[in-house]
């Protein structure tokens, strides 16, 4: 088949992240609230800030915030990994980044899925962040055994779905006809099931163990668990939660309110609480309840350089250190006065974050470059200097481990906090995926590069 007639991995990631949005904006009308309570908030922070509206713009990145959404799933076999990859690689969304979460007392490893480059990420930049249940951190054995039992016999791709992504493999893409095929094939894979695939009394016994494991094991497939909407002014949407009836958690995670936003903010509003029925060995179906989807807002800053990235840690340790945000909420307002009061050791400056080499900027040719006297020099800080380049923050497109770990503990109940040995394993994650995750950092650090040089090019174009 003809490269030309083939659908592009970018226009089936977006046409996928729409059907997941409707669907989900079915399954849990809370979503639909927050998106809409989102959208009212950007339009008034965009509205109250031209030049930020003029910046997005410029750079390109304004179409793509309404758009924008991230999701979570939680797998139970390598097996289903491998597939996932190779079915989101039809997307064109690779894995990125290792996270481990056994430290924050959740029995499992992650990736993020999404796209990598410049252009795909403008055009739609969906993720899923991917964790995969480690069994081997459940100290009961003969209860890992029925779990494990019950994994290998469910299947989690429709046929169809298998079947279109190893000819996707096999051809080098779809065509428009089977790229619509594959979205509603695969959309199935992230449904909601309110039958279980166990008995009631066996997910109790996975849910004693951790409420996690229950989850992932008990259920056909992996639900999409939450889908990210990105604000604007996540302070704002915080506030105005409440009044549209959905009750946030005390603490928005990740660094403080800043002028000048860096990495990841994100909050959440608890699982809900769903009927689902159990199946008894003589086949009978038995009503019961799970809590496994909610609801997360995020707004997304500047991706930050293996140096500013360690003084961001080191900062939320120090704060960790004085106040640790408690579950109930009740020191939310000392320990975001700690945060604030420790984080003024974070320049709050796009210039200075640059001086100091602590963030990844974009950069682009300034709109009135032309007007300016330009030297023939190929030296980015002399043309910054003489106002012929200009620079923009590169938005983080990743997850924050703490912050994450935050995010399941405030669905997993509070009463579920457990101590796991930290055990970080990356290579066994990476086999059971069947590739190695991307390395974040070189990928901004490509970003950063190509556009400097870019901008080098445009600018000798425009010389007389
Ligand atoms: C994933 C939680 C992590 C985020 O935004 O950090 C996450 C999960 O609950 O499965 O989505
Ligand atoms: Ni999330």
């Amino acid at each position: 088949m003809k490269k030309e007639s083939l659908a592009s991995a970018d226009d089936i990631r977006s046409a996928f992240s729409a059907a997941m949005s409707a669907m989900y904006r079915k399954e849990v009308p809370a979503y639909g609230t927050l998106l809409d309570l989102v959208a009212d908030v950007n339009n008034a922070t965009l509205d109250a800030s031209p030049q930020l509206r003029e910046r997005l713009e410029q750079t390109d990145s304004l179409d793509r915030i309404s758009e924008e959404r991230h999701g979570a799933i939680r797998l139970g076999t390598a097996e289903e990994l491998g597939l996932m990859r190779r079915v989101f690689a039809v997307m064109g969304m690779f894995p990125v980044g290792y996270y481990d979460l056994s430290s924050a007392g959740v029995p499992v490893h992650s990736t993020a899925f999404r796209p990598v480059g410049d252009v795909a990420l403008k055009r739609n930049p969906f993720r899923v962040f991917t964790s995969l249940l480690r069994l081997d951190l459940i100290a009961d054995e003969s209860l890992r055994g029925e779990a494990q039992r019950t994994l290998a016999a469910r299947r989690i791709f429709t046929p169809g779905a298998i079947a279109l992504f190893e000819k996707a493999e096999a051809q080098g893409g779809l065509d428009t006809q089977d790229a619509a095929q594959f979205v509603a094939e695969v959309l199935e894979t992230f449904r909601w099931h309110d039958r279980a695939n166990v008995s009631a009394e066996l997910y109790r016994r996975l849910h004693d163990a951790h409420r996690l494991i229950a989850d992932v094991v008990s259920f056909k497939g992996p639900h999409i668990n939450h889908l990210t909407p990105r604000t604007l002014d996540i302070d704002a949407v915080q506030r105005l939660m409440p009044e549209r009836g959905i009750a946030p958690k005390a603490v928005v995670e990740g660094p403080p309110t800043r002028k000048c936003p860096i990495l990841l903010r994100q909050t959440s509003f608890k699982a809900l609480e769903e009927q689902v029925s159990f199946i008894d060995d003589d086949g009978a179906w038995k009503p019961g309840s799970h809590t496994a989807r909610f609801g997360e807002i995020e707004q997304r800053g500047i991706a930050l350089t293996p140096k500013g990235r360690a003084l961001y840690d080191s900062l939320l340790d120090e704060t960790r250190k004085h106040v640790r945000p408690a579950a109930d909420g009740s020191n939310a307002v000392e320990y975001e006065k700690a945060l604030q009061d420790v984080f003024h050791a974070f320049p709050d400056d796009w210039a200075e974050i640059r001086a100091q080499g602590l963030g990844y900027f974009a950069y682009s040719v300034a709109p009135d470059a032309k007007a300016k006297s330009l030297s023939d020099t190929d030296d980015v800080e002399a043309l910054i200097a003489a106002g012929a380049i200009c620079f923009d923050p590169i938005t983080y497109e990743d997850f924050l481990p703490v912050s994450a770990a935050g995010i399941f503990q405030s669905n997993l109940g509070d009463d579920q906090a457990q101590e796991f040995v930290e055990s970080p394993n990356q290579k066994r994650f990476e086999s059971d995926l069947g590739a190695q995750v991307l390395n974040e950092f070189e990928h901004y650090a490509r970003i950063e590069r190509e556009s400097a040089e870019a901008a080098l090019r445009a600018l000798r174009a425009t010389e007389p």
